[in-house]
């Protein structure tokens, strides 16, 4: 009789052979299950007469020999091969009391990653997918040349995705005695089985990064990526220490599913001075559909090319999605040049700061959806989908135009429950909906709306939507807010309602339309506008005059001294013109009062 201690989930398995007896472990036991894919690449290479190129059948044999990648003791007291096959290696405890058993599923060719192409992409997505219930995390062998490619395309296929994908490899073989690849691979498997990290990531030389932001910048160093717009999101060192900041998250109760539908005709096309007319048209052909046009700088290209601008102006008519993305490897797109602008007139879609790999698979991803019609892809490609461009610098995406914001803010706060989620919308959008007010922005008025807001809520100074549009006078936007049941006699901390803010700011149009919904002067306005009176006929203040006129004053009305408006200008020298403005106004006031 042997006496082994057995992780529960193999306890059944091995519970009817008699000889030996199962005792229940001493330490717990915490299984994490890592799937690591191996499509080739450097990492397990060996040398041939023609360079280096991928040893089928050599990787897990190799590993097995290594301590540090696998635990043979533990193996056999818990019939490791037995349950789980001979592909199956476990590592030693981690710090963390963990044991990280991993499966290596080897592909058949393996790959030099520049021999990879889309449908590649979709047989790892697909794996993936099909192991997605059994295993914690992923891990996927690649060769570095392609792997920012691979990486990306990932992320934008895995939909909904809530365990984390690592993709790595290695700059030297792991069978060489001076190699990244063991560093590389071990981090990766640590992390993958150790840490809930939602994303497609790319880790190597110490780094975790999220794998979409990722580009391949050195041949020769082991610190070969860099994501030059998005700090990593995990570093491995003496400890390994996650930035859960930066951690992407799916914000989705729908269930992963990979989208391995990739669209293949999509191109790169760098500018360069001097490119001639001829060869971007040729670029430019059917059945060419999307492409990444990398520019100057912050998304500049020549403005005096209205050769090269009509090629671009011509295939987005045709309906071809261009992006505009930078040749710098850090920063973003804007229109602060006029050779940038004539990229937007052209139509072509600013990348924010997404890199060309992360565009170029995004763009293949968007454009095999063949349920959204053009606009609705354009739209996908402006807008932030897995983290792969800053959220803030996509165009207006996550300005107040987006009915999404409170949900993105929620995101960015990590709350997920309904209450916590109506209180922060609750919180924020009055604030938002005036300063939509402010710009006389009905469409996000619109999206506030939608959410669930109330439009006649007050902001922490007791200012509502309506008290904004009126200081603006936009016509627009009060009759909107009216028509939503906003309230005309809303008073804020200082006690002004929307129409003594139209009275101030002299918006005669919105005093009348006010007027005509009921709002009126309070009893205490209606007492001070007397002295109002007085004042804006000392100073000549006709349009002042008229509108108090408008908004309910008499202006028979003494001032604070006894005297009336029109006292006031007739005593003063040169005021006749005001005189002769009050009488008018009088008159028409007697006049409406008759019709009424
Ligand atoms: N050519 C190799 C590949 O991409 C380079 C590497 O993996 N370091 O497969």
């Amino acid at each position: 009789t042997r006496t082994i201690s057995l992780h529960p989930c193999r306890r059944r398995m091995l519970s009817s052979c008699t000889s030996i007896e199962i005792i229940e472990p001493v330490t717990s036991y915490i299984e994490e299950r890592v799937l690591v894919i191996n499509t080739g690449g450097t990492i397990g290479m060996t040398p041939h007469p023609d360079g280096l190129s991928p040893e089928p059948n050599a990787f897990v044999k190799n590993l097995r020999k290594l301590p540090f990648f696998h635990d043979e003791k533990y193996a056999k007291e818990t019939r490791l091969s037995e349950y789980y096959g001979d592909e199956t290696l476990v590592l030693p405890l981690s710090k963390d009391k963990k044991r990280i058993v991993y499966t290596i599923l080897e592909y058949n060719p393996l790959l030099d990653s520049s021999n990879m192409t889309t449908e590649d992409w979709a047989k790892i997505g697909k794996d993936i997918e099909k192991n997605y219930e059994s295993y914690d995390g992923f891990v996927v062998l690649h060769g570095t040349d392609t792997m920012a490619y691979t990486a990306s395309a990932l992320s934008f296929m895995c939909e909904h995705l809530g365990k984390p994908i690592i993709v790595t490899g290695s700059q030297v073989p792991i069978y060489e005695m001076r190699n990244d690849g063991r560093d590389n691979l071990l981090g990766a498997l640590l992390i993958a089985g150790q840490f809930v990290i939602p994303e497609v990531c790319l880790y190597f030389y110490n780094k975790l990064y999220r794998g979409n932001r990722t580009t391949k910048v050195d041949t020769e160093s082991f610190n070969a990526f860099a994501s030059p717009n998005l700090t990593p999101l995990a570093t491995a060192e003496v400890g390994i220490t996650i930035n859960w900041d930066t951690v992407w998250r799916a914000n989705t109760t729908a269930k992963f599913q990979v989208s391995p539908e990739l669209n293949r005709n999509v191109g790169l096309l760098r500018l360069f001075p001097g490119i001639t007319t001829a060869t971007i048209r040729a670029f430019l052909q059917p059945p060419m559909e999307g492409v990444v046009l990398e520019t100057y700088g912050s998304g500049n290209a020549p403005d005096n090319r209205d050769d090269l601008l009509a090629e671009l102006k011509e295939a987005t008519a045709r309906g071809v999605i261009i992006m505009n993305c930078t040749q710098c490897l850090r920063g973003t797109v804007s229109p602060f040049y006029h050779t940038g602008t004539v990229l937007l007139k052209a139509g072509l879609i600013p990348g924010s700061d997404m890199t060309p790999e992360a565009a170029l698979s995004k763009l293949s991803y968007v454009l095999a959806k063949k349920d959204l019609c053009l606009d609705a892809k354009k739209k996908m490609m402006a807008q932030n989908l897995r983290g792969e461009m800053s959220a803030e610098l996509a165009g207006a995406k996550l300005c107040m135009r987006d009915s999404r914001f409170i949900q993105a803010i929620a995101k960015f706060l990590s709350i997920s429950c309904k209450e916590e989620l109506e209180a922060i919308r609750d919180a924020l959008t009055p604030s938002l909906a005036c300063a939509a007010a402010k710009t006389g922005d009905i469409e996000t008025l619109e999206a506030l709306k939608e959410m669930g807001s109330n439009l006649c809520l007050c902001d922490y100074d007791g200012r509502t939507p309506l008290h904004v549009a009126a200081c603006e006078g936009n016509h627009k936007v009060v009759e909107y807010l009216l028509g939503l049941g906003a309230s005309v006699y809303a008073k804020d901390r200082y006690g002004d309602t929307p129409l003594s803010n139209a009275v101030r700011f002299r918006k005669k149009e919105v005093v009348k339309l006010l007027r005509k919904t009921g709002a009126h002067f309070s009893k205490d306005e209606l007492d001070e506008a007397g002295t109002e009176l007085c004042c804006l006929a000392a100073c000549s203040d006709l349009v002042g005059l008229e509108i108090f006129r408008l908004a309910g004053a008499d202006l028979n009305k003494p001032g604070y001294d006894g005297r009336t408006a029109i006292r006031v200008a007739q005593e003063a020298v040169g005021k006749q013109e005001v005189v002769d403005h009050i009488v008018q106004l009088q008159r028409e006031k007697a006049k409406t009062e008759g019709i009424d």
